[in-house]
């Protein structure tokens, strides 16, 4: 076993990594090997009973890079990956909780990948199923794929507001981008580590992560699919997820892929820089997290 705790960086000129074209409509596969590196990022906040089970069930591959970010947890999160014998580690520690998409941010930084997954650490994903969910991407028949419980056998119960919840989200997403995601708050995903650029600047740092993803990843039309998937119940820990902070950043984020979709100039709109100034006002509001 070896385990790196890395000391995350600010600079994230690595995100921008070969990549070669900022205009993204469906990056080509070529670089992709035939056996491509791919970097499991696993975003990682008090899960101490499942983490440890999470990163065993990871295929033993070679062509497997593990890597962990730990958000601040104050758990035994960490000692579980330090128990784990056999398979090489990145962990890379927040000093302090920053969020589920800051810490998703975090581990693009440092995966070495041609593809990129990520996925939970509470143990409801099955990392068996990552050989499946990056299929369409050696294939090409996608740069983005969505793990989807609608589509699996699953027997988990959506809560009614989720449902709600990703049944408006993918209509907005029809609506704008003709694309359709209903599991579109799903976290087990993979893409082309050469579209990552794409995600440089996002907003939503917390749970509304999930959903800035995939309007940007429409907006640079991104061929995106979904696929089934098993999804499992929570067996222990809690969910930190905050439905009012979710709703707002989702709203904002709604907001603003509809005013770059439609090129509303909103300083010809309003006074100079005043949207400029809005921003400034509300940042501090926490909205995107
Ligand atoms: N890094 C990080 N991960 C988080 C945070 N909150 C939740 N997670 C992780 O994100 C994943 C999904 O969160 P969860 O609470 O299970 O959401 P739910 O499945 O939608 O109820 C889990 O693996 C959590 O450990 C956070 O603040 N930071
Ligand atoms: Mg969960």
């Amino acid at each position: 076993m070896s385990i790196r705790q890395i000391t995350p960086d600010v600079d994230d000129s690595n995100i921008d990594k070969d990549y070669s074209t900022e205009s993204s409509s469906r990056i080509k596969n070529s670089y992709i090997k035939d056996s491509p590196l791919i970097s499991v990022v696993i975003p990682l906040y008090n899960e101490e009973h499942s983490i440890k089970n999470v990163i065993e069930r990871i295929p033993d591959h070679s062509s497997y890079e593990i890597i962990v970010v730990d958000d601040g947890s104050t758990d035994k999160s960490v000692k579980k990956i330090e128990e784990i014998k056999d398979k090489d580690i990145k962990i890379i520690q927040h000093e302090k909780n920053l969020g589920y998409g800051a810490s998703i941010l975090t581990g693009f930084k440092h995966a070495t990948g041609d593809i990129i997954v990520t996925m939970d650490s509470d143990g409801q994903h099955n990392p068996e199923e990552i050989p499946n969910l990056i299929k369409p991407i050696i294939n090409e028949q996608a740069d983005f794929v969505v793990g989807s419980r609608y589509l699996g056998s699953s027997t988990y119960k959506v809560p009614l507001y989720a449902r709600v919840g990703e049944y408006f989200i993918n209509l907005c997403l029809w609506f704008l981008y003709r694309q359709k995601i209903r599991n579109n708050q799903a976290g087990f995903r993979a893409f082309r580590k050469k579209t990552v650029k794409i995600f440089k600047n996002i907003k939503c740092t917390g749970m509304g992560f999930t959903t800035e993803l995939l309007f940007k990843a429409a907006h640079r039309n991104l061929k995106i699919i979904e696929i089934p998937i098993f999804l499992n119940s929570r067996e222990a820990g809690i969910s930190y997820v905050n439905l009012i902070r979710i709703l707002k950043s989702v709203s904002f984020c709604i907001l603003f892929y509809s005013m770059k979709k439609f090129n509303l100039d909103a300083n010809r709109l309003l006074p100079k820089n005043s949207l400029k100034c809005v921003y400034k006002r509300v940042k501090h509001l926490k909205f995107f997290q």
